[in-house]
Formats: C-alpha cells, sequence, structure tokens
C-alpha cells in the first residue's frame, strides 16, 4: 500500500523522479481547463448567449441532456480553485475567455463585469506565483454572431479581431501566451460538417469556408496584436494526431492519407507553408474555401509558439468504421487508444515536414470512470497514461523536437461537450451535485512530478555553485 490513500501505487515505469530527469529545469508544467466546460453562471451578470447554450438546448444533443449552466460553477468558485492549483504544485494555467461573457454579442458594447472576472482571475493566478495562458477561442461564439452567419462569414473574422485587441489591451501584459484559436478542425469539422457539436451544421462546403475564416482571424488577430505591442507570447493551438492505415489496402491507405491532409496539412500548410495541401482542394472540389487574394499571407504570420493537443492516433478504413478494441491497446472511458507512442510519431513527423516554432503540448489526457470513495480517487489508470506520454515527449525532445512545456487535460472534470458530465478528465473529481473537488492520485502523481523538475532544478544550481572556485 502506498503511505497516502490517494498516492498511486507506481511502477517505475511511472516514478516522478526518473521522468522529472528527462526535462530541464526550466520546462513548463501546467494544467488546461476552457471556459464553457467549467465556468457555470451562463445567465446574469451581462454575458450574451453563446453557440453552445443554444447546441445544447436542443433536444437530443448532449447525450446526458445537461448543458453549461452550473458546469464547475467556477466563476464563483474561481478563487478556491485557484488555491488549489497552488496545492497541486502547478505553475502554469492555461484557460479561455468566454468571448460573449466580456462583450455579449461579439460585436458592439463589452461587458464590465466580465472584463473584470478575467482581470481578477489572471492577477489572482500572479498574486499565487502561477503563469496565465490565456485562450481567446475555445468553440463559444457569441449567438449574436452565429445569427449573422456565424464563421461562415468573413465579418466574424473582423469581429474576432476586435475582440483579440480588447483581451490584448486587458491582458497582453500579464499572459504568458495567448493563443487566439483552440483546435479549429473540431469547429470547423464537428461543427460545421458532422453537426454533432454547436453550431449543429452538416455541409461540408461551409465547413471549408469556416476553417477558412478562422485560420484568418487567426493570422489577423495575431498581427493585430503584434502592432498594439502585446507581450505575451503568441500562438495557435492545433489538436493533431499521426493517421493510420486501418490496413494494408490501397484504399484504406488513401483515405488515411486524406484524413492525413484534412486533420494535419490542412490547418498545418497556411500556417507554416502558405498553401492548402493540394490533394485536400482537388477532394473538395467546388466545396473548397473561397480564399481571396492576400489571404494565404494573412495567415502565415510568425508563430512564438505552436500548440499541439494530443490524445490518441487515428485509424482510417476507406469502408465501414474501424473497432478500436480490435487492436487490442488499452481503451479510454471516450473509446479511444492508449497510444504514447503516436505523440513522439506526430511531434517528430511535423519536424521533419515543417520549420517550427517552439511547441507547447497544450492538451493531453484520459477520461476514466473515476470513483470518489471516503473522499478518495484511484485513478491509477490516468497516471499511467500522463506517465507513458509525457515520457512521449521526452523522446520527442531527444529527437530534436523544441517543446517548451506540457499542459494536462484538465485540471477539473468538466462539461466534455456531446458527452455532457458522462466523461471525467479530470485531475481533480468534481462532485456535480456538491461542487466538492477531490484531487486524483493522478494531481498527487503530477504535483510529485513537479516538485521533482524544481528539485533537479535546485540541485543543479548547487552543483554548478560547487564547482565556482572559492
Ligand atoms: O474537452 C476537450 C477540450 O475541450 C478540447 N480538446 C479535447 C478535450 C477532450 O475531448
Amino acid at each position: 500500500m502506498s503511505a497516502n490513500p490517494t498516492e498511486p501505487l507506481l511502477a517505475p515505469a511511472q516514478d516522478p523522479e526518473r521522468i522529472a530527469r528527462m526535462f530541464p529545469a526550466e520546462f513548463v508544467w501546467g494544467v488546461a481547463t476552457s471556459a464553457f466546460q467549467i465556468e457555470g453562471s451562463v445567465a446574469g451578470d451581462g454575458r450574451g448567449p453563446s453557440i453552445w447554450d443554444t447546441f445544447c438546448a436542443r433536444p437530443g444533443t448532449i447525450l446526458d441532456g445537461s448543458d453549461g449552466r452550473e458546469a464547475c460553477s467556477h466563476l464563483t468558485r474561481w478563487e478556491s480553485d485557484l488555491d488549489l492549483l497552488v496545492a497541486l504544485g502547478v505553475g502554469h494555467y492555461r484557460f479561455s475567455i468566454s468571448w460573449s461573457r466580456v462583450q455579449p454579442n461579439g460585436h458592439g458594447p463589452w461587458n464590465d463585469t466580465g472584463i473584470a472576472f478575467y482581470d481578477r482571475l489572471v492577477d489572482g493566478l500572479l498574486a499565487r506565483g502561477i503563469k496565465p495562458h490565456v485562450t481567446l477561442y475555445h468553440w463559444d461564439l457569441p449567438e449574436a454572431l452565429q445569427q449573422r452567419g456565424g464563421w461562415q462569414s468573413r465579418e466574424t473574422v473582423a469581429d474576432f479581431v476586435g475582440y483579440a485587441r480588447r483581451m490584448g489591451a486587458l491582458l497582453g501584459d500579464r499572459a504568458a501566451t495567448i493563443t487566439t484559436h483552440n483546435e479549429p478542425w473540431v469547429v470547423a469539422t464537428l461543427g460545421h460538417r458532422e453537426g454533432i457539436f454547436a453550431p449543429g451544421l452538416r455541409d461540408r462546403r461551409v465547413a471549408a469556408q469556416v476553417s477558412h475564416h478562422l485560420l484568418l482571424s487567426h493570422g489577423e488577430a495575431l498581427t493585430a496584436l503584434r502592432a498594439d505591442g502585446v507581450r505575451s507570447q503568441l500562438g495557435i493551438v492545433l489538436n493533431q494526431a499521426p493517421v493510420h492505415s486501418a490496413t494494408a489496402l490501397m484504399e484504406d491507405r488513401a483515405k488515411a492519407q486524406l484524413e492525413d491532409g484534412e486533420l494535419v496539412r490542412w490547418y498545418m500548410d497556411p500556417l507554416l507553408k502558405g498553401a492548402y495541401p493540394a490533394d485536400v482542394l482537388e477532394h473538395l472540389g467546388a466545396d473548397a474555401p473561397q480564399v481571396l487574394p492576400g489571404d494565404l499571407e494573412r495567415i502565415r504570420v510568425p508563430l512564438d509558439f505552436l500548440g499541439i493537443n494530443y490524445y490518441t492516433r487515428n485509424i482510417a478504413i476507406a469502408q465501414g468504421a474501424y473497432d478500436p478494441s480490435s487492436s487490442g491497446l488499452e481503451l479510454t472511458d471516450m473509446g479511444w487508444e492508449v497510444y504514447p507512442t503516436g505523440l513522439t510519431e506526430l511531434l517528430t513527423r511535423l519536424q521533419r515536414d515543417y520549420r517550427l516554432p517552439p511547441i507547447y503540448i497544450t492538451e493531453n489526457g484520459a477520461a476514466y470512470p473515476d470513483q470518489c470513495i471516503d473522499g478518495v480517487v484511484h485513478d491509477d489508470a490516468r497516471v499511467r497514461y500522463l506517465a507513458s506520454h509525457i515520457e512521449a515527449v521526452a523522446q520527442a525532445r531527444q529527437a530534436g523536437v523544441d517543446v517548451l512545456g506540457y499542459f494536462a487535460w484538465s485540471l477539473l472534470d468538466n462539461f466534455e461537450w456531446a458527452h455532457g458530465y458522462t466523461k471525467r478528465f479530470g485531475i481533480v473529481h468534481v462532485d456535480y451535485r456538491t461542487q466538492a473537488r477531490t484531487p486524483k492520485s493522478s494531481a498527487v502523481w503530477y504535483r510529485a512530478l513537479q516538485k521533482a523538475t524544481r528539485e533537479r532544478s535546485a540541485g543543479v544550481v548547487l552543483r554548478v555553485l560547487d564547482r565556482e572556485p572559492s
């Protein structure tokens, strides 16, 4: 038995001290959340509705029929949540701003109460010695903008730039990083092509146009923030994965190539090479987005960093659906394969194919059906997941990829979009009835990893001092 009931039973593979030795002292360890998934308080205080409020209200969209009205009540519990970060030894916190909380209609008047919340949050983080990492857009478009066409409309690009500049003026002297978009593939594909996320549209042509406007708004916002003298590091976050073919059959391999184009190259190529991939454009045919002269130059602006969110590999199959249980690999509660080597594979491939800026792993984590029993949550499977993926990051670094940091998804169990509250990704358990927070074994383990890195850096300093002549 471990000494403390929440301490995980560790195999050598998860030994935090062993893993800490793979990273430099200055490596960034953090945790991540997003506004709609944790804040609650969607009405009142002047916040306008977002497309996720509208989507949740549509019957049949969310697995458990839930919504974001209460979520983790972070809006009222933010101070104790920040204290929790301190207790967990976390030095970096990645969160997103709810656009409709600070600007209810997405254009026009600002909401001072909403702005004051993020102002206080950032000050609260800094007062606790925690570096803020701000995401401007984590999927919750103001509903008023959707009524005007949403991301399908080029007008939304200008609205986003206005919002970004206001947030840059507010936080750009205090936020360590500012990310324009989180996972634009999800917004375009799941929200506008497959219709399983807000705003629930199913139109391939619209989805392609949306992806272009998201990228354009990223480039325009970055340029504007730089011109405004914002001091934070500026970048974008992409969800990426290696795409493997289910079989060696030609048709499955062709499908894998196309999916790689849609997931990886459709975003990486315009951002870093200034062009959309020819094979995907050809596949889209008449559904390809309208790209105006100069757009691609506006998208390819220098990035201070690129955020990568990684959870599992993708398997492509031309006919039917791939059954993840057929691989024999461990699956998470999302039914996703635990596939840590995919992260090394992805990062080294990106390094080979692109001139990469510094990388942060901005999300990585796993859902498991955790239970809080007598105030204790044993989530040893998550500890194994995190340890193996962090080691995969170390291997990518050894291969020369400049990874500066890693953020665990997520600090808290939270609203997992179309899955509602049925999936728990947190390193801290949330009892949605009482809102009690209980750190899981993984939180204890992650704290140990961060402590081991810090102590290691203290050791380095001492060793250097030892060598100095007296
Ligand atoms: O919860 C999400 C998050 O909002 C974006 N990235 C993936 C996570 C897990 O599905």
